[in-house]
């Protein structure tokens, strides 16, 4: 398994024609090809490989479980949650907590409180900021998984990230452009967790 997630923006046919292509790797499935292929698509990804659930939940605790509840059922390994809910954030193995992003944002004022929430499966930080991500291992050590989007089209390099501090970098366009672009991947090891 190589430390990349391959986030699959894209419609259902090529969505799982990538997945096929690229089997036994994480895949990310979010808002986009949800609303095209409805909810099961999270089981029918999960035949490739660990599926990451990225709705970028913000709401209030009970309603948030209940999401991350449902998709757990449907075969997810986690869920992405946004950050800005702390202190309510979700404490939970399923939870990655988006803590700053690859666009500017509110969060670049205040992402750093965000690196003292507990109990969580780990965080997710911007791979084309790669000093960010390594201020983020720094403090937080091998406690908490650090996975990275940003790479290819928002202008991360491949391997950049990980070399910072991330366990896996999230990749969209580069790698749905060219599948054979995740065999780059091949040659990085995760900081501290090999699994997502
Ligand atoms: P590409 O730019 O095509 O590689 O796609 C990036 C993927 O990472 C998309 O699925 C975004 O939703 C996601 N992402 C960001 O681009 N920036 C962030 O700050 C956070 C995420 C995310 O939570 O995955």
């Amino acid at each position: 398994m190589y430390p990349l997630i391959v986030a699959l923006d894209t419609n259902v046919l090529h969505a799982l024609d990538v997945a096929k292509t690229l089997k036994g790797l994480t895949f990310k499935v979010g808002w986009d090809l949800i609303f095209e292929g409805g909810i099961s698509i999270i089981r029918e990804i999960t035949r490739y490989g660990d599926v990451i659930v990225d709705l970028k939940l913000a709401d209030v605790p009970h309603i948030t479980n209940r999401v991350i509840e449902k998709v757990v059922e449907r075969g997810a390994c986690c869920v992405i949650v946004h950050g800005f809910l702390y202190p309510s954030v979700p404490r939970s193995e399923y939870v990655y907590v988006l803590a700053k992003m690859t666009a500017p944002t509110l969060y670049d004022e205040m992402w750093e409180r965000l690196l003292d929430i507990e109990g969580i499966r780990g965080f997710v930080l911007p791979g084309n900021q790669p000093q960010a991500v390594a201020h983020a291992r720094s403090r937080v050590g091998c406690k908490y998984r650090i996975i990275t989007p940003g790479i290819g089209a928002q202008g991360g390099q491949p391997g950049e990230a990980i070399k910072a501090g991330a366990d896996f970098e999230i990749v969209g366009r580069y790698v749905l452009e060219e599948p054979s672009r995740a065999a780059q991947w091949a040659q990085f090891k995760p900081t501290c967790f090999n699994t997502p």
